[in-house]
Formats: structure tokens, sequence, C-alpha cells
């Protein structure tokens, strides 16, 4: 089975063919692939992602939590923002959610025509390895990005989940992960160290969310994998 990675979603359309037979995983994990499997962890009945803020306002009338940012600040007017911290077990526990992201919960409704489709964070990474590798499918590793930018975070994990594919028998002709291997071999010393100079590690010092990112790079908390 074949492993390919799209580094942005600009590049997501390359990628799109043939998708009805393939699996992916969208990855965005600062933060909200990482903040919907803390939902999980914590009893979350569901997590519905959607693009627009308006759809979140609709399931609103539907007794959902409506959680959102845009630009990393929580939409006013809105239950929770994107920090998991927020989705605690006495808050979330039993309860439907719905996210609306500026680019995770927008990746993950681009490719809703795949025949497979999960999200996944270093929270749950063995767990969504096993489960791709029962799949066996070819596979695409989704990375969200910032607003069609290429980001470290979602591409070392996109190279820690492939990495573990490689050992278990997948394959690749893809350059864009085999550099996310390269950068996961790199980075897996010291992950938060790695990232420190991240963008999105930037954005949260300037947002003085630098609390989440510890959060963010916890490795398998949760032992089951996210379907969306
Ligand atoms: O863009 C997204 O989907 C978010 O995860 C970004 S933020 O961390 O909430 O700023």
């Amino acid at each position: 089975m074949l492993i390919d990675t799209i580094l942005t979603p600009a590049l997501f359309h390359l990628h799109s063919k043939d998708i009805e037979n393939k699996q992916v995983v969208v990855i965005d994990i600062l933060r909200a692939t990482t903040t919907m499997v803390v939902a999980y962890e914590n009893g979350a009945n569901t997590v519905v992602p959607v693009e627009h803020l308006e759809d979140a306002l609709f399931y609103r009338e539907q007794g959902y939590l409506i959680a959102g940012e845009r630009n990393g600040v929580k939409v006013e007017g809105f239950d929770m923002g994107n920090s998991p911290q927020e989705f605690t077990k006495d808050i979330v526990e039993g309860r439907n959610i719905v996210l609306s992201t500026t680019n995770g919960t927008k990746a993950i409704n681009a490719c809703s025509a795949a025949k497979f489709r999960y999200i996944s964070s270093f929270r749950n990474i063995d767990a969504m390895a096993k489960t791709i590798i029962e799949n066996n499918l070819n596979v695409l590793l989704f990375c969200a990005g910032w607003k069609d930018k290429f980001n470290l975070e979602d591409t070392v994990f996109a190279g820690a989940l492939a990495q573990q594919l490689l050992d278990n028998g997948f394959t690749t002709n893809d350059d864009a992960t085999r550099m996310a291997c390269s950068l996961w071999n790199l980075a897996k010393p010291n992950l938060a160290a790695f990232l420190a100079d991240a963008s999105h590690v930037q954005r949260f010092k300037s947002l003085h969310i630098e609390s989440d990112l510890e959060v963010c790079l916890r490795f398998n908390t949760f032992s089951g994998v996210v379907r969306v």
C-alpha cells in the first residue's frame, strides 16, 4: 500500500483523484485535530467539524455545544474556542459538539469523498497507525497547514505516522512523505525544541496560549481512532 503526504491544502487537488478508494488522515496538530481527540478522550459523544461559522450556529439549535476560532481567537458568543484545555470531562462528557476552525475543519471538509476519513494527533498516533495498516488501503496524510502554507508541526506528525506505516509494509514513491520522515527523525529526540521556532508556536506566544503546546505534543493518551 502506498503513502502520499499532502503538505498543504493548496496541493490537495493533485491528490484528489481516486480518493473514493483511499483512506485519508487529516492533521492539524496545533490545534484542531488534537482538540477533537481530547474531546473524545473526555467522553464527548460526537464532534462535528464544519467549515463555516454559520453552520455551527445551526447545530446550536439542535442542542450542540458550539466551538470555534478564527486566527486562533475564540469566536465571540461560542461556548468554547479551539483550546484542548477547554474540552474538559465536566464540559464535554456525553455532549454533541460542533467545531469550526481556520484550517483544520476546512481541510476535513475538503476530503469528504474519501473512503475512510480520519483525524489524528500525537495523542492517538499508535492507534491511528494500527487502523491504517488494518484497512490495507492506500493512504493520504493531509496536513491542514496555515492558510494554504506549509507548517512544521503537521509535517512532522505526518512523518511520524508514515514511519510507522513504512515499518509495517507500506511503501512510498512520494518525496513529500520522504521529507516528512526525515523531519520526524530530526525532531523526535526533542519534539518541543524542534518546533520552538515554528510559525504557529510563535503565534501561540503572541496569543498567550503557549500552555496548549504541551497538551498537543503528548503521545498516545487515547487508544481510539476518530473517523469523521
Ligand atoms: O486553523 C486551525 O484549524 C486551528 O487549529 C488553528 S488555532 O490553533 O486554533 O489557531
